[in-house]
C-alpha cells in the first residue's frame, strides 16, 4: 500500500492528465532564500490616484462613471484586439503562427478601494457574480469568440497591477492550452464511462472528507488530490452545471458565498490579503454541445509555508514535473482549521 503521506510519490491530475511529484519528507527542509517583504500599508476606500475607483480619468484619458456596485469596461490596453487577421504561417510544421483575435474586459467589484473578496459581504460578491454571467452570456454569444477566460490576480505578489478589488476577462478566438487539455480529458472520460468526470470526482472527495476545505448548499471548496501549488483549492458546483449561462439565482449565491468563505480562509491563514491568482473554467463559447463540461473555479496562490516565503517553479519544476512538499491532504487540514 503507498504510504501518501510519508512516501515520494507521483499524483495523476485527473483534469489535465498531468503528473505531479509529492516529497512529504522535504517539508523540514532550511530556508535561506528569497523572502517577500510583508505590506502593513493602509489601503484607503477611495484612492485618487487609481484607475479603476468611480469618477477617476483612466490612462486612456476616460472617466469612470460614479458606479455603486458593480463596474465592466473594455481593457484600455487589451492583449487580443477583435480585429487582429485571422492569417497563420506554417513552415513543414516547425515555424507555425496563427492570427488570435479577441476582447478583453476589466471587471471591478466595488466601488470600495480597499475591499477584497474576502471582507465584500456575500450579497454583494452575488452582484459580482451577476455581472460575470451577463459578460460570459454576451462574450459566449460573440461569433470571434471560441472561449472565455475570467480570472483576479490578487496580490502584487501575483503581478496585480493594482489593490481595488477588480478581475479580467479574456475572450479569445481559440480554446487556450488549459482548457484544451481539461476538454480533452472530460470529453475522453464522459466517452467512456458516460459520466462526468468532475461529477464522480466530487462524490468520491464527498465520501472521504480529507480535502474538504468548506462547503454550502451548491458549491465545495477542496484541495485537489492533484495539487501543484501548496494552498492550491478547487471550488466545484455539486450539480452539473457547464457554464454561467446556466446558473440560477441560488447557484450564483452560492458561487458568491463560497467565495466569501475561501478567500477568508486563505487571509485568516497567514496573510491578509493572500496572493492569488484564481479563474473559472467553463465550457468552451465554440458553439458545439459539451455535456461533458463541469463549471469549476481554481485557486492557485503562490506562498508556502508563510506570509513571506514563496513557491517558485523552477528547475526540476520547469524541466521535468511540478513538485510540492506538505501533501494535499495537510493543506486542506490547514485551510480547514483557518475557517
Ligand atoms: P491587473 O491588475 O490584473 O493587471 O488588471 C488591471 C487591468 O486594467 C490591466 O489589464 C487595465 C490593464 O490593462 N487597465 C485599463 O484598462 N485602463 C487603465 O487606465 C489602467 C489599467
Ligand atoms: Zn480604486
Amino acid at each position: 500500500m503507498l504510504d501518501l503521506q510519508h512516501a515520494s510519490h507521483r499524483r495523476l491530475n485527473a483534469l489535465t492528465g498531468e503528473w505531479v511529484l509529492v516529497s512529504p519528507h522535504r517539508t523540514s527542509r532550511p530556508w535561506q532564500g528569497q523572502t517577500e517583504a510583508k505590506s502593513d500599508a493602509v489601503v484607503p476606500s477611495y484612492d485618487p490616484g487609481c484607475y479603476l475607483c468611480p469618477g477617476n480619468v483612466r490612462a486612456n484619458g476616460e472617466r469612470n462613471p460614479a458606479y455603486e456596485n458593480v463596474f465592466a469596461f473594455d481593457n484600455d490596453y487589451a492583449a487580443l484586439l477583435p480585429d487582429a487577421p485571422q492569417t497563420e504561417i506554417n513552415e513543414d510544421g516547425l515555424i507555425v503562427a496563427r492570427g488570435e483575435a479577441g476582447r478583453c474586459r476589466v471587471v471591478c467589484f466595488s466601488p470600495r478601494h480597499d475591499l477584497t473578496l474576502s471582507s465584500m459581504p456575500v450579497d454583494d460578491i452575488a452582484k459580482v457574480a451577476a455581472l460575470w454571467r451577463d459578460e460570459f452570456m454576451r462574450l459566449d454569444a460573440d461569433p470571434l469568440v471560441g472561449a472565455v477566460q475570467i480570472f483576479e490576480n490578487r496580490g502584487a505578489m501575483m503581478g496585480a497591477s493594482n489593490p481595488h478589488p477588480h478581475c479580467q476577462i479574456w475572450a479569445t478566438d481559440s480554446e487556450p492550452n488549459e482548457l484544451v487539455k481539461e476538454s480533452h480529458r472530460q470529453r475522453d472520460y464522459f466517452a467512456h464511462r458516460q459520466s462526468c468526470l468532475l461529477c464522480d470526482y466530487l462524490a468520491l472527495e464527498l465520501g472521504r472528507g480529507e480535502r474538504i476545505v468548506c462547503e454550502n448548499d451548491g458549491f465545495v471548496a477542496l484541495v485537489p488530490f492533484w495539487a501543484t501549488w501548496p494552498f492550491e483549492t478547487m471550488l466545484l458546483p455539486r450539480h452539473h452545471l457547464g457554464a454561467l449561462d446556466e446558473f440560477t439565482e441560488s447557484d450564483m449565491r452560492a458561487l458568491a458565498d463560497i467565495l466569501s468563505q475561501i478567500t477568508r480562509c486563505y487571509d485568516n491563514l497567514f496573510a491578509t490579503p493572500f496572493p492569488y491568482s484564481m479563474g473559472f473554467h467553463q465550457r468552451p463559447s465554440d458553439g458545439g454541445a459539451h455535456p461533458h463540461w463541469h463549471f469549476h473555479g481554481h485557486f492557485y496562490p503562490p506562498l508556502l509555508r508563510s506570509a513571506t516565503i514563496r513557491k517558485f517553479m523552477v528547475g526540476f519544476e520547469l524541466l521535468g514535473s511540478p513538485q510540492r512538499d506538505i501533501t494535499p491532504e495537510s493543506a486542506a487540514e490547514r485551510l480547514r482549521a483557518a475557517r
